[in-house]
């Protein structure tokens, strides 16, 4: 039997690798994108995803792909894969727009046979509250005329160890019958695919994993301020509790929870419970407020460290280390720096910044001033603060012994330098 045609919607972080790992895999693809910008840089052979490098797009045309603004694509598919952005809403739940207008291109131009996936992280009960109706408003029936499923993407980015090819595949239908389309057809696609109960299980399985790590680095973070005041050095402690082989993973406190995934995904459990049962999800909300208060907590942490060298931190140099969200990438998204930088400027201190992977920082209320290289901003500095670990900070020839530092990662070792 022929391998099934694939059209994926929203060429992005998610979607594109599914295009590339599809094409090595010799299916015939198709991609549909809202953005004129996106579609064109695709078919002119350039990647706008970090993982992804102009050399994969031109192996992925020379397959035969190609990218299109124009929804009529879809009917040509077997196969739909939705994987369009779910940003928080106000209401700090999923913010669903894109996805029903993903609905409702699949919904004109839907052929019986056709098996429609929807891959964006949001709250279960989606696919079959919202996805579903909107797909029927075409006559087709979902389990008679088309099958639907949900598999929550995993795209990790910028890991080089786990990738779509061998990061197990979550998927679940809402029928069985929906449930095995989707398991053979991403078994094409990549090496392990685990079939859920159903639908909501499939979609309660990202949630569920991320919310155990914005919960477990709420604790840490947490215990950070408690073992500070006892004079206990957390960072030791996780590094001995590590070494138990079993019934432990180590999280490692830190200034703050950014990224696309952590502090949001979450937000879509506690906003479903809240607004099905009218009850509060308290751990998530517990970790929520945990984790955003660390900006502040470092912030008091910097005045503290100024006050003990009888500085106050108004008119103090304060030099940021590292503003993206997490180590050895160039993402901001949610990055803590930026409400660590606010509260700083709050207390009247002159902030600066330096990060080798960012070369312009624009903050909403304030301008912060970039400091070329490390060593003007050590020495530019009544006080480091290092924010994100990345490489060039863990060089070994660096002493840490001038000018004093708040290391929130627990990576610098030095006489000038205080832990988290
Ligand atoms: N963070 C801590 N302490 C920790 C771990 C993380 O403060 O112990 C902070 C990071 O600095 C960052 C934020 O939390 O600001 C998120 O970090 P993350 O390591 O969870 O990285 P993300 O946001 O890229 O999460 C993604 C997720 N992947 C998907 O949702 C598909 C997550 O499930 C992965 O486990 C994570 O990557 C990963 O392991 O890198």
């Amino acid at each position: 039997m022929d391998s099934p045609r694939l059209a994926v919607i929203g060429l992005g972080y998610v979607g594109l690798p599914l295009v590339q790992e599809a094409t090595r895999r010799g299916l015939r693809v198709t991609g549909f994108d809202v953005s004129n910008a996106v579609v064109d840089g695709l078919n002119g052979g350039h990647s706008h995803v970090d993982d992804i490098s102009d050399e994969s797009v031109a192996a992925m045309l020379a397959t035969g792909f190609s990218a299109s603004t124009s929804p009529a694509v879809l009917r040509d598919a077997d196969v739909v894969v939705i994987c369009v952005p779910t940003p928080l809403a106000d209401d700090r739940g999923p913010d669903l727009e894109a996805v029903r207008a993903a609905a409702a291109a699949v919904r004109d131009h839907l052929v019986p046979g056709q098996l429609v996936v929807l891959e964006s992280t949001t709250y279960p009960g989606t696919t079959e509250e919202v996805l579903i109706p909107i797909l029927e408003e075409s006559g087709l029936e979902v389990g008679r005329d088309i099958n639907v499923a949900f598999s929550p993407e995993r795209i990790d980015p910028g890991n080089d160890t786990y990738t779509l090819r061998n990061t197990p595949k979550v998927v679940g239908g809402f029928t069985p019958a929906c449930t095995q389309r989707a398991e053979e057809f991403y078994s094409l696609v990549v090496d392990t695919v685990v079939v859920a109960k159903g639908l909501k299980e499939a979609e309660l399985t990202k949630l569920l994993e991320n919310t155990y790590r914005h919960v477990n680095i709420a604790l840490v973070n947490e215990l950070s301020q408690f073992c500070h005041l006892l004079g206990i050095d957390l960072w030791d402690a996780i590094r001995c509790a590590a070494t138990k082989p079993f019934g432990f993973a180590p999280f490692t406190p830190g200034p703050g929870v950014g990224g696309h995934c952590i502090p949001i995904d979450p937000n879509y459990l506690s906003h479903r419970v809240r607004t099905h049962l009218g009850q509060p999800f308290r751990f998530v909300e517990l970790a929520q407020e945990v984790n955003a208060a660390m900006p502040d907590y470092v912030a008091r942490r910097a005045q503290d460290l100024l006050n003990d060298v009888s500085r106050s931190i108004r008119g103090s140099r304060v030099g940021l280390l590292g503003i993206t969200y997490k180590a050895n990438i160039s993402d901001q998204r949610e990055s803590p720096a930026r409400d660590v930088a606010t509260a700083l400027i709050r207390l009247g201190a002159d902030v600066s910044f330096h990060d080798p992977l960012v070369a312009d920082w624009k903050l909403p209320s304030a301008e912060v001033r970039r400091v070329p290289t490390l060593a003007e901003a050590i020495a530019g500095s009544d006080l480091v603060i290092l924010l994100q670990a990345h490489s060039e900070y863990l060089d070994p020839a660096l002493a840490w012994d001038t000018t004093p530092v708040l290391d929130t990662r627990g990576v610098l070792r030095g006489s000038a330098v205080a832990h988290l």
